[in-house]
C-alpha cells in the first residue's frame, strides 16, 4: 500500500505539469504583407493544429527575413517567430511542434518559395509538389529537416 501511494504521489508531479504545458499553447508572431492571401491561410492552419498566433501586416516583409536571419535565397512570403525561432514560408505544423520539442542549435526553419500543396497553398484540383523543409542557421548553411513527397 505504502509503494503504491508513493507510485501515486510520483505520478502526480510528473504528469502535472505536463498538463500545464498542454494549456500554454506556444504563440507564432507572423510578419507579413496586407495582401497575402496564402500567409492568411497559412495562420488559419497554425490555429488549426494549436497554435495561437499574433499576425501583423507590415510595408517590408524583407526587413524581417533579414533581421531573422533568413537568407535571401531561401526566403518566401511571410516570416514568423516561435519560442526563439525563425520561419520562413509555409512551414507545416508538424514540423514546428518537432522544432520546439528537439529545439537543435539553428535561426530556424524554411520553406523557400511557395511550393503547391504545402499548408496554406492547396488549391483544389492542383496535386501538391514536393519540397523540402530546411533547417537553416545564422551563417546561412542548412540542411533538410524533412522531405515532403509529392502527392
Ligand atoms: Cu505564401
Amino acid at each position: 500500500m505504502q509503494r503504491r501511494r508513493i507510485l501515486q504521489a510520483m505520478a502526480a508531479t510528473i504528469l502535472l505539469p505536463g498538463i500545464g504545458l498542454a494549456k500554454a499553447k506556444p504563440v507564432i508572431e507572423v510578419y507579413k504583407s496586407a495582401t497575402c492571401g496564402c500567409c492568411t491561410e497559412w495562420v488559419k492552419h497554425l490555429e488549426a493544429n494549436g497554435f495561437h498566433v499574433n499576425a501583423r501586416n507590415v510595408p517590408n516583409t524583407a526587413a524581417y527575413r533579414q533581421r531573422y536571419h533568413v537568407p535571401d535565397s531561401l526566403g518566401s512570403c511571410h516570416t514568423a517567430t516561435v519560442g526563439g525561432y525563425a520561419l520562413e514560408g509555409h512551414v507545416p505544423a508538424e514540423d514546428i511542434k518537432r522544432l520546439l520539442k528537439e529545439k537543435p542549435k539553428a535561426a530556424g526553419l524554411t520553406v523557400p518559395g511557395m511550393p503547391m500543396g504545402s499548408p496554406g497553398m492547396e488549391v483544389e484540383g492542383q496535386k501538391a509538389d514536393a519540397y523540402d523543409v530546411l533547417l537553416f542557421r545564422k551563417d546561412g548553411s542548412h540542411t533538410v529537416y524533412r522531405h515532403v513527397a509529392a502527392q
